[in-house]
C-alpha cells in the first residue's frame, strides 16, 4: 500500500445536504438552535484557532500539559501500532503521542475536511517514513469502517469535542466507538471539568472577544451556502452556564425583531426582540460520570490524568 490513502465516505454533496437538513430543523424549531459543527468553515477554523491562544480558554493548553506529561505512560499502556484520530484538527497536540509512540505503523487521521488531512498527512510521513497514514474524510459522528492496520489500536477523540453531543448523541457516538475496538485496543478521551462559572464563562465570552467572532461566524456560513440574509450585527454573543446540566450554552440573541430569509430552504425565520438562537451546547464532566458514560458504553476507565490545576482531564478506556 502506498504510505499516503485518503478514503473518502462522505459523498462531495452529503455535507450540503446535511446543513439543509439541520438549518431547516433547528431554525423552524419552538427553541432555535444549529449543531455547532456548521463554525468550521475556514474562517471559522481560523477563529477557533485564535481561541485556543486566548489567556481565557484554558482547555488547549490543560490538554496539552496532559498529554507532554503522559505521553509516555499512554505509550507502555496501550503499546499501540494504530492511532485513529477522531476530528484530527488538533495535529500539533496529535504529535506529543506519535513521538511517544516508537512502534507505530499507522496513524489514521479522520476529519471533515480533506484539505486538512492532505496536509497533515504529507508534513507527517515527510518526518516519519515508515508510517502508513490512512485519513478518512468523514464525519466522526458517523458509524466508521476503519482501514485494516496492525493492532493494537488507540483511538482519540481530543479537545473536549464530545462536550459539544447532547448525552444522547454521547452515549451513542460511544457505543459506535466500541464498536471498533478489539481486546487490547484503547480509547483516550479528552474531557473539559466542572468548575468555577466564572472561570467557564470567561473561556465563552474572552475580553478581545473572538469568540463572539467565531459565534456569530455560523451566520456568514449560512449566508454564503443557503444565500441567507442574516446581519451579524443583528445579533449579540451569549455564552450561558447552565448549572443543572453542567454544560455551557452559546447563544446569538437578536437585538430587535427581524426575519430572515433563507432562499435555498424556501424559508422566512422570524426572531423576537431578545430571542436566542442556541449555536453549541459545551459538557463540562466530573470523574464519576464520565467513567458511568464509557461504562455504559461497554467501556472500562482504566486511567484519569488531569492538569495539575484540574481543569481538563484525559480518560483512558479499554473495552
Ligand atoms: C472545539 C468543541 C472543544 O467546546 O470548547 C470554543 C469549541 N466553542 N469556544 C469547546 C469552542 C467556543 C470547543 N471545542
Amino acid at each position: 500500500m502506498s504510505p499516503f490513502a485518503l478514503t473518502r465516505t462522505l459523498p462531495d454533496d452529503a455535507t450540503a445536504a446535511a446543513l439543509r437538513a439541520d438549518v431547516s430543523a433547528g431554525l423552524t424549531a419552538e427553541s432555535k438552535w444549529l449543531p455547532p459543527k456548521w463554525f468550521y468553515d475556514a474562517r471559522g477554523s481560523e477563529l477557533f484557532e485564535e481561541i485556543t491562544q486566548l489567556p481565557e480558554y484554558y482547555p488547549t493548553r490543560a490538554e496539552r500539559e496532559i498529554l507532554a506529561a503522559r505521553a509516555p505512560a499512554i505509550a507502555a499502556a496501550t503499546g499501540a501500532r494504530t492511532l485513529v484520530e477522531l476530528g484530527s484538527g488538533s495535529s500539533e497536540k496529535t504529535r506529543l503521542l506519535l513521538d511517544a509512540l516508537p512502534d507505530l505503523a499507522a496513524y489514521v487521521p479522520v476529519d471533515v475536511s480533506g484539505s486538512a488531512l492532505e496536509s497533515a498527512g504529507n508534513a507527517l510521513l515527510a518526518e516519519r517514513p515508515g508510517l502508513t497514514v490512512h485519513a478518512l474524510v468523514a464525519d466522526f459522528q458517523q458509524v466508521l469502517a476503519l482501514p485494516t492496520t496492525p493492532g493494537p489500536r488507540l483511538v482519540v477523540f481530543l479537545g473536549g469535542t464530545i462536550g459539544n453531543l447532547l448525552p444522547a448523541e454521547r452515549a451513542g457516538f460511544l457505543a459506535a466507538v466500541r464498536a471498533l475496538l478489539a481486546p487490547g485496543d484503547a480509547l483516550l478521551l479528552g474531557t473539559d471539568l466542572v468548575k468555577e462559572e466564572e472561570t467557564l464563562l470567561a473561556a465563552y465570552d474572552d475580553a478581545a472577544g473572538v469568540t463572539a467572532e467565531f459565534n456569530k461566524n455560523v451566520l456568514s456560513v449560512l449566508n454564503r451556502e443557503l444565500g441567507a440574509d442574516f446581519d451579524p450585527a443583528d445579533f449579540t454573543h451569549v455564552a450561558h452556564w447552565d448549572r443543572e446540566r453542567e454544560w455551557i450554552e452559546m447563544r446569538l440573541r437578536a437585538t430587535s425583531a427581524l426575519t430572515v430569509k433563507i432562499p435555498a430552504l424556501d424559508l422566512a425565520v422570524s426572531f423576537a426582540a431578545g430571542e436566542e438562537l442556541r449555536t453549541e451546547v459545551s459538557a463540562k464532566f466530573r470523574r464519576a460520570g464520565v467513567a458511568a458514560e464509557l461504562s455504559t458504553a461497554g467501556l472500562d476507565l482504566r486511567h484519569w490524568w488531569t492538569d495539575d490545576a484540574e481543569r481538563f482531564a484525559l480518560s483512558l478506556a479499554t473495552p
